[in-house]
């Protein structure tokens, strides 16, 4: 069974990864008020997966015979402005979550908790592509940015993103919605 403590510790995480699907949903919000469906495509894909990053976590702590305690989730900010301001807020934010995980693996780390520790190897491999893809986008907005019609090859790009196939598998009409 998992601890009083780590339990809390991953229910306050699932109020982060939560927080991350309110903050790019209002991403997405904000860039088809700005006229760039792609960007708010591949905004609302990033919500989705965040969505599935509270419910593993979920999930985990409930097969621990832990005790799920859902915090309160704050509003996110509504603008930004412009699409570089935009993206720099996602790779800070996404550099505040890796924090998150690591202080929970030290805290696994203390516990001697090897399940958590082990569970929590996922996030860490997750977090790595978060923030290469957050400031991969940066260097690709920098470089269309300077380009006329830049923004609309950008725009043009991120409407082709795909959701990953093994997060697809959590998604409500996947096999795996018992687990999601
Ligand atoms: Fe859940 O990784 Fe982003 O926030």
């Amino acid at each position: 069974m998992i601890s009083k403590d780590m339990s809390e510790h991953l229910g306050r995480q699932i109020g982060a990864e939560l927080y991350s699907e309110h903050l790019y949903n209002a991403m997405a919000a904000w860039a088809m008020a700005q006229d760039l469906p792609g960007l708010s495509h591949w905004m609302r894909l990033q919500a989705e997966e965040e969505h599935i990053h509270a419910m593993k976590l979920f999930h985990y702590i409930l097969e621990r015979d832990g005790e799920v305690v859902l915090p309160q989730i704050e509003a996110p900010e509504t603008s930004w402005s412009n699409v570089q301001e935009l993206l720099s807020s996602v790779a800070e934010h996404e550099k505040i979550i890796t924090g998150l995980i690591y202080g929970l693996i030290d805290l696994a780390h203390q516990e001697r908790d090897h399940s958590t520790t082990e569970f929590l190897q996922w996030y860490i491999a997750e977090q790595v592509e978060e923030e290469a893809t957050a400031n991969a986008l940066i260097a690709k907005c920098k470089m269309l940015s300077e380009m006329p019609g830049g923004y609309y090859l950008l725009d043009q790009d991120l409407a082709g993103r795909q959701f990953s196939p093994e997060l697809a598998a959590y998604l409500p009409n996947g096999a795996m919605f018992g687990k999601y």
